[in-house]
């Protein structure tokens, strides 16, 4: 009688193709992963580049800001409250924080080709660019900490 105790191992010629298709199955396997790790860490690098940074990107690397402004956050209030900025243009707002080092307050444009929502904490002076919007109009900024703003942490920006 065969005993099929005698047939396993890897001299016997109906395992060693089952074994190899295995070990394919298991390099696809890890292929595949690989393959997803790739575009996920892609992902994360191109986003960040979506086009209003993509298009700020260029046009800082073009020129340097069209101007330079800087801001004051104190109390619940920001100074100056009407900020008059170039259309389609990048502009640089540097932004101190007058208050104390636990005070922090957030810089935030809205309606502009390209917004900042910058954190600044008390005492400390800190800076970034946005690309302003190409259609002239009066944008709101403000602190966008909740409760700021109604309470007179706003002001408007005028792209001319
Ligand atoms: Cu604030």
């Amino acid at each position: 009688m065969d005993d099929p105790t005698t047939r396993t191992g890897s001299a016997d010629p109906t395992t060693a193709p089952q074994a190899r298709r295995l070990r394919a199955r298991a390099r696809a396997r890890r292929a595949l992963w690989i393959s997803l790790a790739i575009i996920a860490t892609s992902g994360a690098v191109l986003v960040p580049l979506s086009t209003p940074n993509l298009r700020r990107a260029i046009t800082l690397f073009a020129s340097p800001p069209a101007a330079t402004i800087s801001v004051t956050m104190t109390g619940r209030t920001i100074a100056p409250i009407e900020l008059r900025v170039p259309r389609g243009a990048a502009v640089k707002f540097e932004v101190a924080n007058l208050d104390g080092p636990r005070d922090g307050h957030r810089f935030k444009t809205t309606g502009q080709a390209y917004d900042i929502d910058l954190a600044v904490w008390g005492g400390v002076t800190k800076s970034d660019v946005i690309l302003t919007a190409n259609v002239p109009g009066r944008y709101p900024f403000l602190c966008s900490i909740r409760g700021h703003a109604s309470e007179g942490m706003v002001g408007v920006l005028v792209v001319e």
